[in-house]
């Protein structure tokens, strides 16, 4: 029985990159999310269901939630003074705390549409040494954690990711999986096919039908983090592409797509935008959208030739 806390310790003895301050980052961003666990499980009952009556810089619907949720974190951050620059999804600007030390993008409570159906949603950090927007290689570390039937942290460091499991009885992140790889093939693709005829890429399609043809099956939950948590588990592949309507897609680089790019590719898997690795992608605003397909080796490598063949 690890608990997070002592494993940071004992992986930091052979990698110089996971300093004191890093350990507590990550330890106080994770006990933010037990404060969002207990609140998520009991949200009902608060009455902190639905919305918050405003949309944020995305222009979408913010829940109650979601701006609890965005508190918690900011505030947990705010008061470890090792911070130097926070990026939330719910909040317009970077919050700038201090010159030097950790950046933070987060997205607090990703998945709000499912949070009134009590449907699995989670949270996804992303952790820079300095500014913040640098290209998702260069992330020191990344990690989501899924409030489903059970709390699971999953956190990747330069070179490996590891999974833990929220004891509610000591309250700590247990490790369950050291070194985690994911499989390098699947069955399962995961895309809103409901899109299929606004892509904007025909070799997309032709890639979904193929799958059909090979006897993939579909699996779609509408939470991001849900959806590249089986991925990750199970294998296959997931995709928000491009579409007519959201010509670079609707998830974001620095709190969505570059956090899970690093976990999965750390991972044995694969991240791309269909054009580029998304962990090469320099990031030019706080909140740029990027196509996102990542998964198995097996699978996102078909898509990409797929792509390039239109
Ligand atoms: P959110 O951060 O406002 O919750 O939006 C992001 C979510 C992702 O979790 C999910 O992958 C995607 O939106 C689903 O979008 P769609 O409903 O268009 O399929
Ligand atoms: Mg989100």
């Amino acid at each position: 029985m690890i608990p997070l806390i002592t494993y940071l310790f004992q992986k930091a003895v052979e990698n110089p990159l996971i300093d004191d301050d890093l350990v507590l980052i990550i330890g106080e961003i994770t006990s933010a999310t037990k404060t969002i666990a207990g609140k998520v499980r009991k949200a009902a009952l608060l009455d902190i269901l639905g919305s918050a009556e405003k949309v944020n810089v995305q222009g979408e619907v913010v829940q109650k939630l979601d701006e609890l949720a965005n508190s918690i974190i900011t505030d947990t951050l705010k008061c470890t003074g090792k911070a130097c620059m926070l990026a939330s999804e719910e909040v317009e600007d970077c919050l700038i705390l201090s010159d030097t030390g950790y950046s933070i993008a987060f997205d607090p409570l990703d998945g709000s549409s499912n949070i009134d159906v009590n449907v699995s949603i989670g949270t996804i950090f992303s952790i820079h040494k300095g500014d913040i927007k640098k290209p998702g290689k260069e992330q020191i570390a990344a990690g989501y954690v899924i409030y489903g039937p059970s709390t699971m942290l999953v956190l990747a460091l330069p070179g490996f990711v590891s999974v833990f499991i929220l004891d509610p009885e000591s309250g700590n992140f247990i490790l369950v999986e050291d070194n985690f790889k994911m499989p390098e093939k699947g069955k399962i693709y995961s895309i809103n096919e409901a899109n299929y005829n606004k892509w904007v890429d025909d070799g997309l399609r032709k890639f979904i039908d193929s799958l059909k043809e090979e006897k993939y099956t579909l699996r779609y939950v509408g939470s991001m983090v849900a959806d590249v948590h089986r991925t990750l588990f199970k294998g296959g592949i997931f995709i928000y592409p491009a579409d007519v309507k959201n010509r670079n897609g609707k998830l974001r680089l620095l709190y969505e797509a570059s956090p899970m790019a690093f976990i999965i590719e750390n991972a044995g898997g694969l991240a791309t935008t269909g054009e580029k690795p998304i962990l090469e992608v320099v990031p030019e605003k706080l909140h740029q959208r990027v196509p996102v397909i990542l998964g198995s080796k097996y699978e996102v490598g078909k898509c990409i030739e797929y792509l390039k063949n239109g």
